[in-house]
C-alpha cells in the first residue's frame, strides 16, 4: 500500500486553542491530497512547556480530519446552503459590498472577530485590514464578552490596551486569584504552561494561594485556600482590602507618588469601604478581610505578592472598577514591577509598541452611531453590535462578516440573532458551519491550525516565562480550505480596494512597502510580514525560529523595566485615577442594597477541561461532557422541590431554559451554575447537535442596559434567575409538573 511505503514525518508545532500555547508534534504519513494526520504528541523539547498539553491539543488530527469541517464556500439559495466556487464567492461578496459601500458608505460594512482569531498573527491582521481598507472602523471582537474590561482599564492606566502586568508565578509569596479556574481554563491575559501546576508550586515553596470564587473549583479543591464570595461583588472585596491597607494601616506611599499619578484620589475611592460594610454584600467575613489585606501587604514586603483577576470578574458587573482596584492594590504595595510581584514583559517584538504603532493600544475618534461607545484595543463592543444593525441611522451596518466567531452563541440576549435578518449580507468565515452560519449569506471554509504557519503574536507580552516559536503550515490545506489572509486579501481586492491600506501600513512605510508586493504567494505574504517584525523587535530571528522548531526562550523580564520607562502615558506615570473608573464608584454604592439582599438566586458560569466556547463538541477525538447541567445549593434545591437529576428551568426576564440540576455544597446559597457554549440542537455539525445541553445566553439579557458603562464589556454574571422543578427526574420516578411557558 502507497501509505506504508510513505515514511512518517515529525512536525513541531504549538496548540492555539487557549493561551498556553502547547508545544506538539505532529505526525503525519502521505503526501499531497493524501496526507494524513495520524498523532498529535506533546513536545517535550519545548522551552517552556516541556510535555505539558491537554486532551483538546491532541485531538488537533481530528478537528483536521472532521467529516463536518468546511471543505467548500457556500452560498445560500432558496434557504439552503449550496456548495459554490471560491470565484463565485470572492465575485459575488465583493461586488455585493462594493455596493453597499458606494451607496451607503464604508460604515455599511462590518466585521466581527471572534476568538480564535486572535490566535494567528496573519488572521488578524488581514481581516482587520480589509474593513479599514474599505474605510469602515466597524471592527467588532469577542473581547468585549471577554476582557474589555481589562483592555479598557489598562489603556487609561498604562497608556497602552495590552500592557497586563503578569504574576511573577515561579516567584511569587501570595498569590490571590479571583474568578479564574487555572485548572481548568489555563486562565487568561497570561501564558503559562499548567497553571494548576504552577500554583502548587507557589505552595510546595511556602507561598500561600487564595481562590476567590463563588464555587469551590476543580483548582480550589486542588490547591491553596478557597474564598466563597458573592457573585459580582469583587470591586467591594477589593476597595475594603484598599480601605484596610491605607485607612486601618499605614502603607508608605511615596514609593507609589514617585510612579504614578492619582494616588491620593485611589485612596479616597476605599475611604467608604470599610470591610463591614463590603460584608453585607460580598458574603466575605469583615475579620478574612483583614487578614487577607494584612498578610497581602505582608508577603509584599518579603518575597512579593500579586492580585490576578479573570473573566468570574471581568464579566460581572463592575469587572472595570475591580481590575482598577487591583492594578492600584499591585501598585501600592509595591508588586508592581518586581521579582516576585508582577512584570511587564516585552515579547519577542515589542507587542505594546507595535500594538501602538498599529493603533490597537489607544482609544481613537471612533464612536458607535449613537455616539455612546469607544472603541477599545481597535474594536466596539459586540454587545453594542444589534444596535448598529437595526438603528434608522443612515450609516448603519448592512454587511456583517464573521471570522472565528459565533456571536449568536456567545453574545447574551436575543437582540443580535433577532437583528442578523435585517442585514443585505453575512458572511462567516469558520471552519465549521456553527450558529451564525445558520443566518448566513455566504458561509467561507477557512485553514485549521494545522494548514497554516503562524506566531503567536497577541500573547507575546502576557508570556510568564518568555519565548517564541514559529510554526511552518504541518499539512496542506485540504479540500477548498484557505487561510484567513487569502480570503481577506482576496475579498479585499474583490471589493475594489487595496488589502494593505491599513493602519499598520500608515504607520509603518517600510511595512507598507512589504506588503504592497503581496499577495501574489498569500502564505510567503504573511511569513514575510512576521520576518520584519522579528527583525524589528531584535530579539529573535524568523530564521532562528525556524532552526528551533520547538521554541526559543527570550531573556527573562527584567524587574524595573517598567514604571518610569515603559509606561506609555503622556507624562509617563501611571495613572492611578482614571476619571471615568472614580466616577463609576457611584454604582458600587447604588447597585449595594440590591447586591445584599437576601434570597436571591444569581447566575454564574463554568468552563470544562474537554471543550472550549461553543466549538469543542463536535470533537470526534476529545469525549465531550453529556451536555451542560445547573448547579445548586441543596437547600435552594429543597426549598423549590428539586432533587438531584430533576429537569428545571431557568428563566430570567430575557428567557427561560431547561437542564437537569445536581445539587452541591460547593456553591453557597443563591450561586447558580450553568455553563456556556451548549445548545446545539437545531443548528451546528452533527456530533454537537446529537448532545443534549441549552445556550445560557438566551436567559442572559443583552443589550446596552447590561453593559460595563466604562468599557462596554457585557455583564454577563451575577444576573438574577429564577429555578423551578419542571419534571422529576424518570429514573427516579416522581410525578412531572407542568411546564411553564
Ligand atoms: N477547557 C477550557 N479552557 C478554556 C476555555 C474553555 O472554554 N474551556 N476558554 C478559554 C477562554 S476564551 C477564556 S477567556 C479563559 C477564561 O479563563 P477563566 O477566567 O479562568 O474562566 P473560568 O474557568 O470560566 O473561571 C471563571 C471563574 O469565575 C468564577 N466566578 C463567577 N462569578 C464570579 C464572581 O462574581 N466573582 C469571582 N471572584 N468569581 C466568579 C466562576 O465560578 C469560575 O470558576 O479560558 C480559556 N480556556
Ligand atoms: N454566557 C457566557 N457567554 C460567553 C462566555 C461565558 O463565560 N459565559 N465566554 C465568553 C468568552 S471568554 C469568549 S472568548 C467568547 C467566544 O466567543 P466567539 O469567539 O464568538 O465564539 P466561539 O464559541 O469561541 O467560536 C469560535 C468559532 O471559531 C471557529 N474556529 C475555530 N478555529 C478557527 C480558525 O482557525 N479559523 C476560523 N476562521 N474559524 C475558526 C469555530 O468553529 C467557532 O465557530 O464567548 C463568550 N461568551
Ligand atoms: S487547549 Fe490544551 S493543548 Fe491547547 S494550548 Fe490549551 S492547554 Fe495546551
Ligand atoms: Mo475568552
Amino acid at each position: 500500500m502507497a501509505e506504508a511505503e510513505t515514511p512518517t514525518r515529525s512536525v513541531r508545532t504549538f496548540c492555539r486553542i487557549c493561551e498556553v500555547h502547547c508545544g506538539l508534534v505532529v505526525d503525519v504519513v502521505g503526501e499531497g491530497a493524501d496526507e494524513q494526520v495520524v498523532k498529535v504528541r506533546p513536545d517535550r523539547d519545548h522551552p517552556v512547556s516541556q510535555g505539558y498539553c491537554c486532551v483538546k491539543g491532541l485531538g488537533l488530527g481530528a478537528l483536521h480530519h472532521d467529516e463536518d469541517r468546511l471543505d467548500t464556500p457556500l452560498k445560500r439559495v432558496d434557504g439552503e446552503l449550496v456548495p459554490i466556487s471560491w470565484d463565485q464567492a470572492n465575485a459575488e461578496i465583493g461586488a455585493r459590498v462594493r455596493a453597499l459601500v458606494d451607496e451607503h458608505g464604508p460604515r455599511s460594512v462590518a466585521l466581527y472577530q471572534g476568538n480564535p482569531t486572535f490566535f494567528s498573527l496573519q488572521h488578524t491582521l488581514m481581516s482587520t485590514a480589509y474593513v479599514e481598507a474599505l474605510g469602515s472602523p466597524n471592527v467588532f471582537a469577542s473581547h468585549s464578552v471577554d476582557v474589555n474590561t481589562k483592555f479598557h482599564v489598562s489603556t487609561e492606566m498604562y497608556g497602552l490596551s495590552l500592557v497586563h502586568p503578569v504574576p511573577d508565578l515561579e516567584h511569587v509569596e501570595m498569590f490571590v486569584c479571583l474568578g479564574s479556574n487555572p485548572l481548568v481554563s489555563q486562565m487568561s491575559v497570561v501564558t503559562v504552561a499548567d497553571a494548576a501546576g504552577v500554583l502548587q508550586r507557589i505552595e510546595a515553596r511556602g507561598g500561600r494561594v487564595v481562590i476567590v470564587d463563588p464555587r469551590r473549583t476543580e483548582t480550589a479543591r486542588r490547591v491553596g485556600e478557597h474564598l466563597p464570595i458573592r457573585p459580582g461583588t469583587d470591586a467591594y472585596l477589593l476597595a475594603a482590602m484598599l480601605h484596610v491597607l491605607t485607612h486601618e494601616q499605614p502603607l508608605d506611599l511615596a514609593p507609589a507618588r514617585a510612579v504614578a499619578r492619582g494616588v491620593d484620589e485611589l485612596v479616597a475611592a476605599a475611604a467608604p469601604w470599610t470591610p463591614e460594610r463590603a460584608e453585607a454584600v460580598t458574603g466575605v467575613p469583615a475579620a478574612m478581610v483583614r487578614e487577607l489585606a494584612t498578610a497581602y501587604a505582608a508577603a509584599s514586603t518579603r518575597g512579593g505578592a500579586a492580585l490576578y483577576c479573570s473573566t468570574g470578574v471581568n464579566m460581572g458587573p463592575f469587572g472595570s472598577v475591580a481590575y482598577w482596584l487591583i492594578q492600584g492594590l499591585n501598585l501600592l504595595t509595591g508588586n508592581l514591577d518586581r521579582r516576585g510581584g508582577l512584570l511587564v514583559p516585552r515579547g519577542a517584538f515589542d507587542t505594546l509598541r507595535l500594538s501602538d504603532l498599529v493603533g490597537l493600544g489607544r482609544f481613537d475618534e471612533h464612536r458607535t452611531t449613537d455616539g455612546r461607545w469607544h472603541r477599545v484595543a481597535g474594536a466596539f463592543p459586540v454587545a453594542a453590535l444589534a444596535g448598529e444593525i437595526t438603528t434608522d441611522h443612515p450609516d448603519r451596518v448592512r454587511a456583517l462578516f464573521v471570522t472565528a466567531g459565533n456571536p449568536v452563541h456567545s453574545v447574551p440576549g436575543h437582540d443580535l440573532r433577532e437583528a442578523l435578518p435585517h442585514l443585505d449580507l453575512l458572511v462567516s468565515v469558520d471552519i465549521f458551519r456553527n450558529e451564525t452560519a445558520a443566518h448566513a449569506d455566504y458561509v467561507l471554509p477557512a485553514t485549521d491550525m494545522l494548514e497554516r504557519s503562524d506566531f503567536p503574536a497577541s500573547h507575546q507580552s502576557l508570556q510568564v516565562v518568555p519565548h517564541a516559536q514559529w510554526t511552518p503550515a504541518v499539512v496542506e490545506p485540504l479540500a477548498e480550505r484557505r487561510t484567513e489572509w487569502r480570503i481577506f486579501s482576496d475579498l479585499a481586492i474583490a471589493s475594489g480596494v487595496r488589502p494593505w491600506g491599513t493602519t499598520a501600513a500608515h504607520a509603518l512605510p517600510r511595512l507598507n512597502r512589504l506588503l504592497a508586493r503581496l499577495p501574489r504567494s498569500p502564505q510567503l505574504g504573511a511569513d514575510q510580514l512576521l520576518a520584519l517584525l522579528l527583525r524589528w523587535g531584535r530579539r529573535t530571528t524568523l530564521r532562528e525560529l525556524k532552526r528551533h522548531p520547538e521554541g526559543v526562550l527570550l531573556p527573562p523580564t527584567e524587574p524595573g523595566s517598567f514604571l518610569g520607562s515603559r509606561v506609555a502615558t503622556p507624562d509617563g506615570l501611571v495613572d492611578l485615577a482614571p476619571a471615568d473608573l472614580v466616577a463609576d464608584l457611584a454604582r458600587l454604592e447604588a447597585a449595594e442594597a440590591d447586591l445584599a439582599r437576601p434570597g436571591v438566586l444569581r447566575l454564574v458560569g463554568r468552563r470544562d477541561r474537554r471543550s472550549h466556547n461553543s466549538w469543542m463538541h463536535n470533537s470526534a477525538y476529545v469525549k465531550q461532557p453529556d451536555g451542560n447541567g445547573v448547579l445548586l445549593h441543596p437547600d435552594d434545591a429543597a426549598a423549590r422541590g428539586i432533587v438531584e437529576g430533576d429537569e428545571v428551568e431557568v428563566s430570567s426576564p430575557t428567557g427561560r431554559l431547561t437542564l437537569p440540576a445536581s445539587l452541591t455544597t460547593d456553591v453557597a446559597r443563591g450561586v447558580v451554575v450553568v455553563p456556556h457554549g451548549w445548545g446545539h440542537a437545531t443548528t451546528g455539525p452533527r456530533r454537537a447537535r446529537a448532545l443534549p445541553g441549552a445556550n445560557v445566553n438566551d436567559v442572559i439579557p443583552g443589550g446596552a442596559a447590561h453593559m460595563d458603562p466604562v468599557s462596554g464589556q457585557a455583564v454577563m454574571l451575577a444576573h438574577e434567575v429564577e429555578v423551578a422543578l419542571v419534571a422529576a427526574d424518570p429514573e427516579v420516578g416522581v410525578g412531572v409538573s407542568p411546564a411553564s411557558g
